[in-house]
């Protein structure tokens, strides 16, 4: 089997001439920074940390922009009513307004009044704290966030098959050290750039790669083998490789004997999914399918991950057990250089749906319906286990759902009026909360909306800790001190929460809120009570679970057995009846949406950088030129994309490497060409997920 390099130790990250040692404000790649304040402002370098080894991406290397631009947010604004503007206030009359409104709602209306919806952004400190703040000092069940559009698909299907979920089971660099690579649904070459050295790395000592995308993406082009299924349809194509994995020999039966349980129903569901058929049901061809069996027979080690792909779908967290069971049927999990994992997304993607900021759970990676979850967190915060709300809604629901009991909301670390499914329907159920605060760096689309918006600190002005797509904690430290009179997020929470009568519990100090999360999570899934801020930093981060104050955690899961009562893992038998947002006569194409290399997510960052506004200056809709042609559509023309949900005008791009039956439109603008004003309304009903991979569509040229 073939060895990944290994690195030299990393240096020490107290002060250095290079300034101080912290990571990237954007993706959960969480390349590791020096940044530097100089005469001539501030100066980003790239740093040895094991995820990037010195090199960052576009949006790293500006990432410094935001911090003096004066697009920031300096001070507090408010209005008395939606039909003024909003004009710049003080802390104490913001956040008293913030206190009083709140007050108010939960007494007319009842505790749930009162909402909070956060961010997978957020360092872990204040995801833990906010958790904290709507249970304890709001009294409500109302929370949710962001993650939900973005992992719970893959969250729902690890914890089913693996009894546990964390993105990536192993560290980044044992993918150069596997003899196949599995992207499905992942665009990495322009989500994670800098995750393409890994890619390299594996090319260069033999391994091989497959991309499985309805587009030929810029990872495409660092494949072996790529094929273009028509989108949502990855379930099919998954129980087509166990079909001819099963045909060709190469499940290990030892492995599925002594490691998993299930696998008899999945084998039967398989062999209904014979190779033409496959190829009726997703595009991809026979040949194409023998291809891929062909790279699995050669494969003695194989990774397998999904991103958004396969995930933002009605059948999002059914294609990833689907893709599961594969792996599980070759023997390729919970071995060295083999494994299943989902790229997680946001800066702290993977530590935001750990800590309590999600609607079903405590800190540690609790159920908050499990007494004995409940019994622990509550001793914590010095609470009754009965005083603790129970589980609230999922994000779809808080933000569009006008029958809730909602009436009031705090949006922290996200920018919904851009970014959530069917915006317009959030947009209206925003607009119709009798009071909305966001809590925001920049005047978001959705602070534009709020009734009282709070400035807040950036990445490099707080110290906190994220954990990165690989479950790696890693410490964010503080570089420069924030513009003069602006709160970090969690002395936001507890100006709030003295207002709300909670005088202690809400500590300022990011290290004392950790060490009460340590308490919080210990023992639970997530267990972080043996890290602390000073091992993160010698160690080059800790992977949870980490109970024990030695060593670097738990790096590598499931070698030994799998966090399932008996340490087996599960086969699931999905089903894969496609009942999806399907295209007809009336909407004959796929849309589908996505992501650029130049912007990230709503764009209310990335908007604001002015290099990064030029490369990508505006949205558009990606369209084979061969569906142009018919038409009548030519490159740069404006076209109207419609949907069951709306309409949008975009100049087209025509390009070869979209499928002729799939549209691909970017959402990181908000306004007149916001992808989401578009997209379905349809949840995968197993987590929450919604399906913005997949919208029925129809597209017509705008003649004037
Ligand atoms: N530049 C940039 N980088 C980012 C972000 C950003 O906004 N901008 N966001 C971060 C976050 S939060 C996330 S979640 C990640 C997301 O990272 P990715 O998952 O890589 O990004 P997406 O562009 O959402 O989707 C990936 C690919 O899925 C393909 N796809 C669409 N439908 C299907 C299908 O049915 N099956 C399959 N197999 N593929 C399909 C699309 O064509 C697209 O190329 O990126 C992170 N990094
Ligand atoms: N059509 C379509 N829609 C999608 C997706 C898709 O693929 N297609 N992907 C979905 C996914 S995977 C995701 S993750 C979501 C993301 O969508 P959003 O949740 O909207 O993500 P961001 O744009 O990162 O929003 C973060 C907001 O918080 C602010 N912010 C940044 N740092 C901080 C901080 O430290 N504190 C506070 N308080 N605020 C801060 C930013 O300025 C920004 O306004 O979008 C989802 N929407
Ligand atoms: S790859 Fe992600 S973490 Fe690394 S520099 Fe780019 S945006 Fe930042
Ligand atoms: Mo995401």
């Amino acid at each position: 089997m073939r060895r990944v390099r290994t690195y030299p130790a990393p240096a020490a990250l107290t002060a250095d001439p290079q300034g101080v040692a912290t990571h990237c404000p954007y993706c959960a790649l969480q390349c590791g920074m020096w940044i530097r304040s100089t005469e001539h402002g501030v100066e980003i370098s790239g740093r040895d940390f094991p995820t990037n080894r010195g090199q960052l991406c576009r949006k790293g290397w500006t990432a410094g922009e935001l911090l003096d631009s004066a697009e920031r947010l300096r001070i507090p604004l408010v209005r008395d009513s939606r039909e003024e503007a909003l004009r710049p206030a003080t802390w104490d009359d913001a956040l008293d307004r913030i206190a009083d409104a709140f007050t108010g709602l939960q007494r007319a209306y009842g505790n749930d009044a009162v909402a909070i919806f956060g961010g997978g952004g957020l360092t872990n400190e204040t995801a833990y704290l906010l958790g904290k703040f709507a249970r304890v000092a709001l009294k409500t069940r109302m929370i949710d966030y962001n993650g939900r559009f973005c992992m719970s698909a893959a969250a729902t299907a690890m914890r089913k098959a693996f009894g546990l979920d964390r993105g990536l089971p192993f560290p980044l660099d044992d993918i150069a050290g596997t003899d196949l690579l599995i992207l499905a649904g992942v665009n990495t070459a322009e989500t994670m750039p800098v995750l393409v050295r890994h890619l390299d790395e594996l090319r260069a000592s033999g391994g091989r790669i497959v991309v499985i995308d309805p587009r030929r993406t810029p990872t495409a082009a660092l494949a072996d083998v790529v094929v273009q299924p028509v989108p949502g349809t990855d379930v099919a194509l998954a129980y087509g490789l166990l079909f001819g994995a099963i045909r060709a020999g190469l499940t290990d039966g030892e492995f599925i004997a002594e490691r998993t349980v299930g696998f008899a129903d999945v084998r039967a569901t398989a062999m209904g999914y014979w190779p033409e058929r496959v190829e009726l049901l997703t595009g991809v061809s026979v040949a194409q399918l023998d291809e891929l069996i062909h790279e699995l027979a050669l494969a003695r080690t194989t990774i397998l991950l999904t991103g958004r792909g396969v995930e933002q779908q009605v059948h999002g967290s059914a294609a990833v057990l689907a893709y599961i069971n594969l792996m599980l049927a070759l023997g390729r999990i919970g071995r060295p250089y083999c494994g299943y994992g989902s790229v997680t997304g946001q800066g702290n993607g993977q530590g935001g749906r750990e800590h309590g900021q999600k609607a079903d759970q405590l800190p540690g990676y609790r159920r908050i319906d499990d007494p004995e979850a409940r019994a622990h967190v509550a001793q914590v915060w010095g609470i009754a286990p009965g005083d603790l709300p129970g589980p609230g809604v999922d994000a779809v629901t808080l933000l569009t759902d006008p029958d809730t009991d909602v009436h009031g909301m705090l949006v922290i670390g996200s920018n919904p009026v851009v970014s959530a499914p069917n915006a317009q329907l959030a947009e209206k159920r925003l607009r119709s909360l009798d009071f909305l605060a966001v809590v925001d760096i920049v005047l978001s689309e959705t602070a534009e909306l709020a009734d009282v918006v709070l400035p807040t600190t950036q990445w490099a002005e707080e110290t906190g800790t994220m954990t990165n797509l690989e479950g790696r904690v890693l410490l964010r430290q503080k570089a420069l001190d924030p513009p003069a009179g602006v709160l970090t997020d969690i002395e936001i929470l507890h100006q709030l929460a003295r207002r709300l009568g909670h005088a202690s519990g809400f500590p300022t100090d990011s290290r004392q809120v950790f060490d009460e999360l340590r308490q919080a999570s210990r023992g639970g899934v997530a267990d972080y009570s043996g890290i602390d801020y000073e091992r993160i930093a010698a160690e080059n981060g800790i992977f949870w679970p980490c109970s024990e104050p030695a060593g670097i955690g738990s790096p590598r899961l499931f070698l030994a057995g799998f966090a399932t009562p008996d340490g087996r893992a599960r086969f699931v038998d999905v089903a894969a009846d496609l009942d999806a947002d399907c295209p007809d006569a009336a909407f004959p194409f796929y849309l589908t949406t996505g992501r650029l290399m130049d912007h990230y997510q709503s764009g209310a960052q990335t908007r604001r950088i002015a290099s990064l506004r030029r490369a990508s200056p505006e949205p558009f809709a990606e369209v084979h030129t061969a569906t142009a042609r018919s038409l009548g559509i030519s490159d740069g023309e404006r076209v109207r994309i419609v949907t069951r949900q709306g309409s949008v005008i975009l100049p087209a791009r025509l390009t070869t490497t979209i499928r002729e039956d799939t549209i691909f439109v970017p959402f990181h603008w908000g306004g007149s060409g916001r992808a989401n004003t578009v997209t379905t309304n349809a949840v995968d009903s197993t987590c929450g997920m919604p399906a913005f991979k997949l919208t029925a569509a129809r597209v017509e040229a705008v003649r004037e």
